[in-house]
């Protein structure tokens, strides 16, 4: 089958191959046909090594698609069955899963995914253990949500990742409240999902600050009721938050500079939520005295602490009574050949997101 592999940490280009096949499914294992998946910037960034991801690996964890076999005592789901691929899914069982009500932390499942592809006998990995730039994938019973048939499967496979953590972090990690202020960095997929996110969580005030001009009009299509560059900003606090700063802050770029500015742009006692991932030897700097004067809280977002379970199903009713616009979300349609054509398209900020058809 055709799938998109990163040979080395660094490569400029994916390497798209047809020669690649996927180990015999296992009990508690369920092989999907991928119909769609989203381009997120995380593949971007696993192919530059911001992103931890040990080559070579199928990347790709946006993904939806239709059951295809089933494994020896998997009962959630049945060929034919369309499902949307979670990257990080929950046991249900550990601490996080229960005591700490945090399944999106959830290691168990997410330990033992990956290790599906080959390529003749080499054994080849896969981004975040999904590997959904393939036409088949393999993953655990628990990281497959059934969804509805009538869904569209392109619409689907964004909630996969990107939606579901730009609106989780608004919605759940910093609980965004009704007549609230919110600034968020970024409009890409994730951003303009933080957007929609504060949107529907009625914050009064929405401002997206992109460097990227294109995005400024587009991120009011979904929901900003104002938008500017980053040395805009100082005037937007102004006349909306009279100077305090907003009530909530959302970085969805993945930049120390963004999310210090993020912290910078957050009144005292409010929420800097950082949903962008950086890199591990990049740092951000607070000076020891702010973080006890300021009182704002500081709180990383990891997947918008969704419970795949549940969460999928609520932005998808949203999706239906038309309150989470995804059809708009898709800049472009592409096939898995287009693959690099489509991360240099990020790279310069160009579009929403991407969604290869299988
Ligand atoms: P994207 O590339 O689609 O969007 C990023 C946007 O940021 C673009 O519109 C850029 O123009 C804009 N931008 C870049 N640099 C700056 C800057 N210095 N100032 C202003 N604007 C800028 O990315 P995405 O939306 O797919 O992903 C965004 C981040 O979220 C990225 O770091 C990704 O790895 C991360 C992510 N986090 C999780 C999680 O669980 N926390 C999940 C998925 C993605
Ligand atoms: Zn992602
Ligand atoms: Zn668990």
């Amino acid at each position: 089958m055709r799938a998109a592999i990163l040979r080395n940490t660094g490569d400029h280009d994916l390497e798209v191959r047809d020669d690649i096949t996927l180990r015999p499914t296992g009990p508690g294992e369920v092989k999907v046909r991928i119909t769609h998946s989203g381009v997120c910037h995380s593949d971007l960034s696993a192919m530059n090594g911001t992103i931890p991801q040990p080559p070579p690996a199928v990347l790709g964890h946006e993904g939806a698609g239709i059951v295809e076999e089933i494994g020896a005592g998997v009962t959630s789901v049945v060929p034919g069955d369309h499902v949307i691929i979670a990257w990080s899914p929950p046991c249900g069982k550990c601490k996080s899963c229960v005591d700490h009500k945090q399944p999106n932390l959830c290691f168990n499942i997410m330990m033992v995914m990956g290790g599906q592809f080959r390529q003749g006998d080499e054994i080849i990995g896969s981004m975040a253990g999904t590997g959904t730039f393939a036409e088949y994938t393999l993953v655990p019973e628990p990281a497959v949500v059934k969804i509805d048939n009538d869904i569209p499967l392109e619409v689907a496979s964004l909630i996969g990742c990107g939606v579901m953590t730009g609106a989780g972090a608004a919605i759940n990690t910093a609980k965004v409240s009704p007549g609230s202020s919110v600034i968020v960095y970024g409009a890409g997929g994730v951003g303009i999902s933080a957007i929609q996110g504060a949107r529907i969580a009625g914050a009064a005030e929405i401002v997206a600050v992109d460097m990227n001009i294109n995005k400024l009009e587009e991120a009011k299509a979904f929901g900003a009721t104002h938008s500017c560059t980053p040395d805009e900003v100082d005037s937007l606090k102004n006349s909306i938050t009279g100077g305090m700063g907003f009530d909530y802050a959302l970085e969805c770029i993945g930049k120390p500079v963004t999310m210090r500015a993020a912290y910078d742009q957050t009144r005292r006692g409010g929420t800097t939520c950082i949903v962008g991932v950086g890199r591990m030897d990049e740092f951000v700097q607070f000076s020891a005295f702010e973080l006890f004067f300021n009182e704002k809280i500081l709180v990383g977002s990891y997947y918008g602490g969704t419970d795949v379970r549940s969460d999928f199903h609520m932005l998808l009713r949203l999706y239906r009574s038309g309150k989470l616009d995804l059809d708009r979300m898709i800049t472009r349609r592409i096939k898995i050949d287009e693959i690099n054509d489509a991360m240099r398209a990020m790279e310069r900020g160009e579009v929403v997101r991407q969604v290869i058809e299988f």
